[in-house]
């Protein structure tokens, strides 16, 4: 008898691509069919089959407060009572203007859109813009969105041109962007002395969530941050994941470093369409209409979404927010970790704050190819069994996972226990 999901499933996928709108959520790297949820309530999510799970997922970080937070539900249905977009000026998108510029010193200017892959597109094209210069630097295995400079995959060697990672993608386009390794301050090095004066951005995950959780070494984001200033190459940090998420002022609050150009979304939309990008006035003033560089949007700064996100932001500014997903999650982690020893399974748990990753390999991981050495299909195994024992783990070894305010000690030890459970079934003498 196939469950609501699969029966579901079946008919999405005779109208949507892969029968999903987003190709994570096909569960294609953890085998099985995808599960149809209907609900999310706290830490909770409910699928159309009845069947609950600890979110881990929280649609891949937005939820920071868990689902149907009380007073962002309250504060998005009083929104809503009084329409859902104009398209023209509202007083709340300034305050959400003005808070992100309070919380990133390094945002005088802060520009809102729909999603992260505008916020990225635009911040390049704003970056080739403000120097005159066409090549970009990005980092292997570090995801920005689906604009076509971003698809983009290293070249033959080091610091050479890129090539289309997607079918569609100009090549002429591609070759426009190097790729490098993360956490590789001397291929960064190669790649500016290669390219003197020629780069127009850098733009990178200051935590790398994209191909699972990956902190920067010490002094990798200082060497890029010096290597960019000398050459006058702006530095995109692409805080969509990490924004709000790691700490209220991001990553660059957390290691102290001042890029030219931020990227946004997820947490400040609280759940609802929303992205970013800011940086310093000198900068941001050349985009339309302040000045020629043109970027629009029929549905940015929309009411409900920014009404979401302040909600969102002034929940998170109350005392003791970040030490409790610091608490929650540094327990989880460890809790996994012992488990995992316990039963053989070699395991390397990567953290930065509430975001995590669990790499099915013996290995440190610090970038996309020591990532890789992860047993994909150990992951799969240990992401079903988890699903099976209620716990919803990211669909994918090079996804990150997060935690919420909503989640409690009990969701931890249920989590930490399902964990032991499935190490002990995939262990094999
Ligand atoms: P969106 O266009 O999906 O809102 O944001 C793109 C983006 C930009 N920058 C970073 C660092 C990101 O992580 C993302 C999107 N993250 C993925 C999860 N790894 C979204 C999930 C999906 O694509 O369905």
């Amino acid at each position: 008898m196939p469950t609501k999901s699969q029966e579901l499933f079946q008919r999405a996928l005779k109208v949507l691509p892969g029968g999903v709108n987003s190709p994570v959520r096909a569960f294609r790297a953890v085998g099985g069919d995808p599960i149809f949820l209907t609900s999310g309530k706290g830490s909770q999510l409910t699928d159309v089959d009845g069947r609950n799970y600890i979110d881990y997922v929280l649609s891949w970080g937005p939820l920071i407060l868990g689902h149907c937070h009380a007073e962002v539900t309250a504060a998005l249905v009083e929104a809503l009572a009084r329409g859902t977009s104009y398209g023209a000026c509202t007083p709340a998108e300034v305050e959400l203007g003005e808070q992100i510029c309070e919380a990133y010193p390094s945002i005088e200017r802060v520009r809102l859109v729909n999603s992260g892959t505008e916020a990225t597109m635009a911040a390049l094209r704003l970056a080739r813009a403000a120097t005159g210069r066409d090549k970009i630097l990005k980092f292997e295995g570090c995801y920005h969105g689906h604009g076509d400079s971003l698809l983009v995959k290293a070249g033959s060697g080091v610091a050479t041109l890129g090539l289309p990672d997607s079918p569609g993608v100009p090549r002429a386009l591609a070759e426009l962007t190097v790729t490098v390794p993360f956490n590789d301050p001397a291929a960064v090095e190669e790649a500016f002395r290669v390219h003197r004066n020629q780069l127009a951005a850098v733009i990178l995950e200051p935590v790398v969530g994209n191909v699972g959780c990956v902190p920067p070494r010490p002094g990798f984001l200082e060497r890029v941050r010096a290597l960019t200033a000398e050459q006058g190459t702006v530095l995109i940090i692409d805080e969509v994941m990490t924004g709000f998420r790691v700490a209220y002022g991001g990553a660059q609050q957390l290691y102290k470093i001042q890029p030219d150009l931020t990227t946004l979304g997820k947490v400040i939309g609280g759940g609802l369409p929303v992205g970013a990008y800011g940086g310093k006035a000198a900068l941001m003033d050349q985009i339309a209409p302040a000045g020629p560089v043109y970027q629009a949007g029929t549905l940015s700064g929309n009411p409900l979404a920014v009404r979401a996100g302040l909600k969102t932001l002034e929940i998170l500014r109350r005392p003791g927010s970040y030490e409790r997903l610091e608490q929650l999650t540094a327990r989880l982690a460890e809790g996994i970790k012992q488990r995992a020893a316990a039963a053989g399974i070699p395991v390397t748990i990567n953290r930065v704050g509430s975001m995590f990753t669990v790499f099915f390999t013996g290995q440190a991981v610090t970038d996309y190819a020591t990532a890789k050495t992860s047993d994909t299909a150990r992951f799969g195994k240990f992401f079903r069994g988890l699903l099976e024992r209620g716990v919803y783990f990211p669909p994918s070894q090079f996804e990150a996972a997060f935690m919420s305010l909503a989640h409690t000690e009990e969701d931890i030890a249920r989590t930490i226990e399902a964990a032991g459970q499935t190490f002990e079934s995939l262990w094999t003498p």
